[in-house]
């Protein structure tokens, strides 16, 4: 293949102007070929589906283990001790993600259901109450803060800790701008809190962070190894997922005539998440860097380079999705990357649609109508998509 010089473009994917509203960013990167130079940081892009899909499938050229975030690794010394799941390459890799895919399988999430089910049924009790709520709070956050760390089996005292620290674990795969430095205001205490909740005897006997640890008892990681895993679910489990519920609510909100399908049959639920999964990633970016050089769509890239891949606008690419901007829960979703793919693909995927599915077909049961009752506010951050704000009318059934 002859190689051609990539576009550059002087785009900060993480300033303001960008975060606030990334899609028209994504489409002028997307069109601006297959990969990018971003000038600013000087390092590598690439926003359309095929390029995304190569780099996560070939961990060997574009590893991990540098970061998955802007900071280099090998150059600099990370903000905290590498994660062993996500900032790690096989052989590592392998060993620490068989354990928390046991952690979070499905067999290991069944008995999850009838309390999940019974949460959202109380939630939605309380939301029919009130016909006017904020998404975000009400529901976005409420809902699994209380699922996920008692599923985990996380300490009750201190809770609030848990959103800040996804926060600042968000923040720092970007660069060192603002967001980051509000986020890391409180750093200190948090970490406290963190690390000690991640301890085998902070956590309830019958949560899914003891099976981590159970791991440890068989001889499969070192203590520390275990402590490090339930580190990494308390670091993208919740954040993640507040922004998934929220940011599905509002595609509902947006496409009111997708409601209507829903409600017409709530069997559809786990779709219409991934649906929104898609169209409004809660996960917008992740970094890899190269192991030699390579060749990507045509672009030759050294060895020891920082590549950005834009998850969010591969799920939006016309070159794979028809009618990319439209929410249609009846979409055939497989494909998307706003799980990731290849060996590093989100191991709280069942957990987190788990959620997802059940809050949604409890909604869809019992509420007719979901509208917007005023302007959204965004929540900006490095490296996720979601709001600070969601004002919603529920209409009762
Ligand atoms: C997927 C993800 C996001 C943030 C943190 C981690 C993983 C971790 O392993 O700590």
């Amino acid at each position: 293949m002859q190689l051609s010089p990539a576009a550059a473009c002087d785009f900060d994917p993480f300033s303001t102007e960008f975060l606030s509203d990334p899609y028209p960013f994504h489409e002028a990167l997307r069109e601006a070929g297959p990969v990018v130079r971003l000038d600013r940081y000087g390092i590598w892009a690439t926003a359309r589906h095929e390029q995304v899909v190569a780099v996560l499938s070939d961990y060997e050229s574009y590893c991990s283990s540098a970061g998955v975030g802007l900071s280099d690794f090998r150059k600099e010394k990370p903000w905290r001790p590498p994660s062993i799941i996500l900032e790690a390459d096989p052989p590592l890799h392998a060993r620490t993600h068989r354990v928390l895919m046991r952690a979070l399988s499905p067999a290991a999430l069944r008995d999850l259901r009838p309390v999940f089910e019974l949460e959202a049924e109380r939630l939605v009790d309380t939301l029919l109450q009130r016909r006017e709520v904020d998404g975000v709070a009400d529901i976005g956050r409420a809902y699994p803060l209380k699922v996920f760390p008692d599923a985990i089996g996380v300490r009750s005292d201190g809770r609030e800790n848990l959103l800040p620290y996804g926060n600042m674990v968000f923040n720092a795969f970007g660069p060192p701008n603002e967001l980051f430095r509000d986020a890391m205001s409180r750093a200190q205490e948090v970490i406290g809190w963190i690390t000690a909740a991640c301890e085998r005897d902070a956590l309830a006997a019958n949560g899914l962070g003891r099976s981590v640890y159970a791991a440890h008892d068989a001889g499969e990681l070192a203590y520390d190894e275990a402590r490090l895993l339930i580190r990494s679910l308390l670091s993208a489990g919740l954040d993640t997922t507040v922004h998934g519920i929220s940011n599905a609510l509002f595609c509902f909100a947006s496409f009111p005539d997708q409601w209507d399908v829903l409600r017409a049959d709530p069997s559809i639920a786990r779709t219409a998440f991934d649906e929104a999964m898609r169209l409004e990633s809660p996960v917008q970016t992740f970094f890899r860097t190269t192991t030699r050089d390579v060749d990507l769509g045509g672009t030759l890239i050294g060895a020891g380079e920082k590549v950005l891949t834009f998850l969010a606008a591969a799920n939006r690419d016309p070159r794979r999705w028809s009618d990319p901007e439209r929410f249609d829960v009846h979409r055939r979703t497989g494909g998307h990357v706003g799980f990731g793919h290849g060996i590093h693909r989100c191991v709280g995927e069942m957990l987190s649609k788990l959620e997802g599915e059940i809050l949604l077909a409890a909604l869809a049961r019992r509420v007719r109508a979901i509208e917007l009752n005023g302007e959204p506010a965004p929540h900006l951050n490095n490296t996720l998509r979601g709001f600070e704000s969601l004002p919603l009318v529920l209409e009762a059934a």
